[in-house]
């Protein structure tokens, strides 16, 4: 017999959507969306509707496994949980007497986006053995040091009223692809009359929508932002008043402007003045105006500065205090969580050392005194997600390392595991979930038993502190997971929560979320900051010379969400080229190409695009190895760069060179 269960997505998406469940004896036979979450409004995702697929695929991990061929070549032996358990926390024991806690590595990020797996659960072990914390730089690292120095916790311009704005400014984003729910509302916004304006290299899903699409060269929003702020001022549209009353650091951002005139604008970053002096007007005659700031401008060498500047301009123009008017960023922050209470760092009895995730490369060949012993991956698959793939693997292929990867599939991560350990999807776990794209908090519970011998990262922590002989009562209890997150009023909100599934957060007591009316900066004075000290001066760091004249991109797909469901969605990818560029290296549709720099090479066929900016290329994020020609992916072009600000990931700053291989293609 079929029942319909409810659950939650938990996916690094923003969209975080309430699903309803048909399960038919014990086995989920098929996902959609829910209106418990009214957000979600009952629809979802074509990914996650096939996530049955994965739930069962031949490459689900069903039980611990050990390594048995040599390190990278898949090959394993099953073995039980308490032989896994005993390995592992011998091999933690161990280290541990022999080297310390910073010899041993946790290695994660937003595969579970849910509050008891991600920095929950998991940071209270590793904060009471003792372990390096990992500094989570490789997504939002810029927008989010950015954001919060110039506006504290206060919280985005909600999706739902982006109809009510007249204007909508979709800046280095893609919503058709990485936000569906507030695509549908873009297009009805659109319907009611209101003017689209994107900004991104690429024409992109999202672009075609546009009214007006400026397509400046990747790396250069800074300029492009603080260019627009000056011809604001220049046709006096800074709305002096507000900046008066609730402003710091005007006169930071007069002066950094003042040396970017249209032409120079243009000069630097090849959107023509006509079109920035059209955004300057189209801007400031809007209310409501809304600005949406995406990830895509940050993963640069000038991300940072870039946020700031962009972040900055609806404050310049006056768009705060009307319902659908400012801008929206990140909106987790109207949580309210408290992330200390939840990951318990007085559990902690040493120093931490810190490692920067975007560069586990170096971590793994270069850190001594000590080395890295053990590499501890969950939530995450860094060969295909993190900068400097070939370092990635020389570290991986150390004998002296010892890696476990807890996991639902064999990704090309777990490939490299000495130790494999099958992890628990949504559908066999509870879990309590934020949103960075709404407001609502949601509780999820199992709706299946866990497939094969699979565990929660909340079970293999718990089981794993038992075997260490820790007794601290919060390693132990999910209650209390749960009543932490959530602050003061945890108690009570915990309960609400797990009877509603789903509860709306308040701002000043009322669901509506106004910028400067109903909720404000929690910096000094309830003042944005312009110019806080933490950011520095506005800085613009040109481009490098490079013997590699083309710039790759690797924006999301609306196939994966990062490299989930890599091994199944995203059958044939190519690399985006304008056909200028590939005329001019002989390329023609569906040759197969060399694309290579000094870190690495990769081969794919090419499609040529004309949404491709002349001189930028690209590939999506998040493939697999299998999906190219030659087993590498795009993180093999990536260096471990670091941005301006926050010291992120520059994926998006990659240098590389194409030449054809050959002219078949599938
Ligand atoms: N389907 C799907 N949804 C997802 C994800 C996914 O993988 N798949 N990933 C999730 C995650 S983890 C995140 S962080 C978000 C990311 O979602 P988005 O914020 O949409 O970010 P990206 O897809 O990285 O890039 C968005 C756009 O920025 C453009 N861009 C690149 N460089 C520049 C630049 O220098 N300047 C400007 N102006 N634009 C630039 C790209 O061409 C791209 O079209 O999406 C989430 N949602
Ligand atoms: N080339 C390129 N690379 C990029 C980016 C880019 O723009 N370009 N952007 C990046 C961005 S935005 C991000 S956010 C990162 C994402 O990087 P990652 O977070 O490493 O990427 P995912 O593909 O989401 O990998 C998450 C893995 O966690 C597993 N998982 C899910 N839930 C659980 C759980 O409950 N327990 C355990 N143990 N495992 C679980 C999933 O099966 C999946 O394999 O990648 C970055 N990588
Ligand atoms: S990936 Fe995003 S759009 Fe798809 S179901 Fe999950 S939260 Fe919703
Ligand atoms: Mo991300």
């Amino acid at each position: 017999m079929t029942t319909t269960l409810e659950s939650v997505c938990p996916l690094d998406c923003p969209d975080t959507c309430s699903l309803s469940v048909e399960v038919d004896d014990g086995r989920v036979v098929a996902v959609d969306g829910s209106r418990r979450n009214p957000y979600t409004d009952g629809f979802i995702c074509a990914k996650v509707r096939r996530y049955p697929e994965r739930l069962y695929s031949p490459r689900r991990i069903l039980e611990p496994m050990r390594r048995r061929g040599p390190k990278g070549a898949g090959q394993f032996v099953p073995i039980s949980w308490d032989e896994a358990l005993a390995e592992l926390s011998g091999r933690l024991r161990a280290t541990l007497e022999r080297s310390g806690g910073a010899a041993i590595l946790p290695y994660h990020y937003g595969g579970s986006n849910g509050l008891f797996s991600e920095e929950g659960a998991d940071a209270r072990f590793f904060h009471r053995l003792g372990a390096c914390i990992l500094d989570k730089t490789i997504c939002a690292a810029p927008t989010g040091i950015a954001s919060r120095a110039m506006y504290g916790t206060m919280s985005g311009v909600p999706a739902d009223d982006y109809p009510l704005a007249r204007l909508i400014l979709l800046w280095g984003v893609n919503p058709a692809a990485t936000s569906i729910h507030l695509f549908r509302h873009l297009h009805r916004a659109k319907q009611a009359g209101a003017t689209i304006v994107v900004i991104d290299p690429v024409r992109s899903k999202t672009a075609r929508l546009a009214d007006l699409h400026l397509r400046p060269r990747p790396g250069t929003d800074v300029v492009v932002a603080l260019g627009l702020a000056q011809r604001l001022r220049e046709i006096g549209a800074w709305d002096e008043a507000f900046l008066a009353q609730y402003a710091d650091g005007v006169e930071a951002v007069r002066s950094a402007a003042a040396e970017y005139s249209l032409a120079r604008v243009e000069a630097e970053s090849g959107v023509p003045a006509a079109q920035l002096d059209e955004l300057a007007r189209r801007y400031a005659e809007a209310s409501p105006a809304v600005l949406r700031c995406g990830w895509g401008v940050e993963r640069n060498r000038n991300g940072g500065n870039a946020v700031r500047a962009i972040l900055s301009l609806p404050a310049l123009a006056g768009k705060f205090g009307v319902r659908g008017g400012g801008f929206t960023m990140s909106m987790s922050r109207g949580f309210r969580l408290d992330p200390t209470a939840l990951a318990r760092p007085d559990l902690r009895r040493e120093p931490a050392r810190h490692v920067n995730m975007t560069r586990l490369g170096r971590a793994l060949t270069e850190l001594r005194d000590p080395p890295i012993e053990v590499l501890f991956v969950y939530n995450a698959n860094p060969v295909a997600m993190t900068p400097d793939q070939n370092r990635i693997l020389a570290g991986l292929r150390r004998d002296d390392l010892y890696t476990v990867v807890h996991e639902q599939v064999m990704t090309d991560t777990a490939r490299w595991a000495d130790l494999v350990l099958p992890a628990t999807t949504i559908f066999e776990q509870n879990e309590l979930h934020k949103s960075y794209g709404h407001h609502v908090l949601q509780y999820s519970e199992a709706v299946i038993p866990p497939v094969g011998a699979a565990l929660s990262n909340v079970e293999l922590f718990r089981r794993l502190s038992q075997a260490l002989g820790f007794d601290d009562a919060a390693l132990y209890d999910e209650n209390d997971l749960m009543r932490s997150a959530l602050g003061p009023d945890g108690a009570a909100v915990a309960s609400r929560v797990r009877r509603d599934r789903a509860v709306a957060m308040t701002f000043d007591g009322r669901e509506e979320l106004v910028q400067f009316g109903t909720d404000f900066p929690t910096t000094a004075g309830r003042r944005v900051q312009l110019a806080p000290p933490a950011l520095g001066e506005f800085r613009y760091r040109p481009e490098a010379p490079s013997a590699y004249p083309l710039i790759l991109l690797t924006p999301a797909s609306d196939k994966l969400v990062n490299s989930t469901f890599g091994e199944s969605h995203l059958p044939d990818p190519r690399l985006k080229v304008h056909p200028d560029d590939a005329v001019a290296r002989g390329l023609a549709d569906g040759d197969v190409a060399r694309i290579y720099n000094d870190l690495g090479e990769v081969h794919l066929p090419v499609r040529l695009s004309a949404d491709a900016l002349p001189g930028v290329v690209s590939m999506p994020k998040g493939l697999w190895c299998d999906a190219t020609r030659n087993g590498s992916t795009s993180t093999a072009l990536i260096a471990d760069d670091l941005t301006d600000i926050g010291d992120g990931a520059c994926f998006n700053d990659a240098r590389v060179e194409i030449e054809r291989l050959d002219s078949r293609s599938s």
